[in-house]
């Protein structure tokens, strides 16, 4: 027994504590939840095979506790230390958004668990953004921008300490582990006092207001932490019975029998009294409230796929709501397959294999069946069991959608016509020099689906050969 706590426990308990800090400093996110959990509780009483479903492959315990949070670093130097404190908690990069086409100065990428088990115990992530400031164009606020960025620290002493105790030594004990939770959170917590005065916020925030935000406070509050929930139109519907008002329209793949990637939808951030330098009363917008629905990973065919039917809705005109936006999407998505055997069998979809757990029918295969070029014949005759894989990332037309959503309020519809153009196409130099900044490359999160699922088929079939 190791006497280091399991990097899968620490994310588990700082997942928590995050949740408990970000509720108690913005009182609609437990609305939210409280919401989402009702809406889940509703659908799995009414859909016994996705309750049943649920239970075997994904867990309706992983449902319960999942979340993703987002945050925004101004400095390569701040995103190379948080990649040390995620990785503390099992938690590595995974996937590259490049935002600016879509008028966002930043790009980003996801820290989160990346095995089987890891996921399945807490698939904790966090969409983390590199502000770009070569992106500002005034000499002069540029130069001040970076000033007040290269003279802060967002760690705390003693976080950094325990990250470097943990790498020389392999792992947290007990009471670090404790330590570390509470000093890691630090990082993410909201400070009401601007670190700037009023005119210099005035002028960042002029420039773009994602920037005011990243450079005129003490560290990078968590900006938003999203439940995942099992019916996004009935929790849009429902949420201005909470108190909450949604953005006009849901991000991502319209409603699915068998649903597809990412789902995502938001409240609007909140307008919170700060206080700049001088003892200056006033106020910022930054945290909001978003809700998501996870469905299968695409292969890169069925991202093409996913791709061009999005971007045939978002070259039309801004639809006026969010039903209007929603039949176009199911309109032009008549054309992706909706059931589990078809995206399967057309190379779409990743799944994960498993054995059947009732044997009658394996038992007549003979030996040279077991192949994992057989997989389908395999399915097709109950020896093994396909689930979809569930999308563990982000969308970066949704993602800007998100953004966009929270800095004006005139926009009514997802991804113009250059983000869609975008999408899954990044400019291999923007990732290079972000991955200089982080430290180390982002893994490819389409070839992370692709090994784990084979590695699912291959275990699947040793299990059948040896029985
Ligand atoms: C991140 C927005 C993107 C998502 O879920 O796509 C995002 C941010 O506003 O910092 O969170
Ligand atoms: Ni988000």
């Amino acid at each position: 027994m190791s006497q280091w706590i399991s990097p899968d426990q620490i994310r588990a308990r700082f997942a928590r504590a995050m949740s408990e800090m970000y509720r108690k400093e913005v009182p609609q996110y437990g609305a939210l939840v409280e919401l989402v959990e009702a809406v889940n509780r509703e659908t799995l009483a009414a859909d016994a095979g996705l309750a049943a479903r649920l239970a075997s492959a994904d867990g309706v315990r992983r449902l319960g506790v999942e979340r993703h949070g987002a945050i925004r670093v101004g400095t390569p130097a701040e995103l190379a230390m948080l990649r040390r404190l995620f990785a503390v908690m099992g938690m590595f990069p995974v996937g590259y958004y490049d935002l600016s086409p879509a008028g966002v100065p930043v790009h980003s990428t996801a820290f989160r668990p990346v095995a089987d088990d890891a996921l399945q115990e807490n698939p904790f992530r966090v969409f983390t953004s590199l502000l770009r400031p070569e992106l500002i164009a005034s000499d002069d606020l540029r130069q001040r921008a970076l000033a007040l960025l290269d003279a802060r620290d967002i760690f705390t002493p003693g976080v950094k300490t325990l990250i470097e105790r943990s790498e020389a030594q392999g792992g947290l004990d007990e009471g670090d582990a404790r330590a570390f939770v509470n000093e890691a959170l630090e990082t993410f917590r909201w400070h009401s006092d601007a670190t700037v005065d009023r005119p210099t916020y005035e002028a960042l925030s002029a420039e773009h207001r994602l920037i005011a935000d990243v450079v005129c406070f003490r560290g990078p509050h968590i900006n938003h932490l999203t439940p995942r929930t099992l019916d996004i139109d009935e929790v849009q519907r429902r949420m201005p019975e909470y108190g909450i008002e949604p953005k006009a329209i849901i991000e991502g793949p319209p409603y699915r029998r068998a649903p597809l990637l990412l789902r995502q939808t938001s409240f609007k951030a909140l307008d919170e009294p700060v206080r700049f330098v001088g003892d200056d009363p006033g106020s910022h917008t930054a945290r909001f409230g978003e809700i998501e629905q996870r469905g299968v990973a695409l292969t890169v065919k069925g991202r093409a796929l996913y791709d061009r039917l999005l971007a045939s809705v978002s070259q039309q005109a801004p639809a006026a709501d969010n039903a209007t936006h929603q039949a176009r999407l199911t309109e032009a998505f008549a054309e992706f397959p909706d059931n589990e055997a078809a995206l399967r069998r057309q190379g779409l979809a990743f799944f994960h294999y498993w054995p059947a757990s009732d044997l009658r029918n394996s038992r007549q295969l003979p030996a040279d069946a077991l192949r994992v070029d057989n997989a389908e014949a395999l399915v097709e005759r109950g020896a093994l069991v396909a689930t979809p894989m569930v999308y563990e990332d982000f969308l970066p037309v949704s993602a800007a959608g998100i953004f966009q959503s929270n800095l004006s309020d005139d926009r009514s519809s997802s991804g113009s016509e250059e983000q869609s153009r975008n999408e899954g196409q990044p400019d291999g130099s923007s990732q290079a020099r972000f991955e200089a900044a982080l430290g180390a490359e982002v893994i490819d999160e389409v070839a992370l689906y692709a090994r784990r699922e084979r590695d699912s088929l291959e275990a699947a079939l040793k299990a059948l050969k040896s029985r």
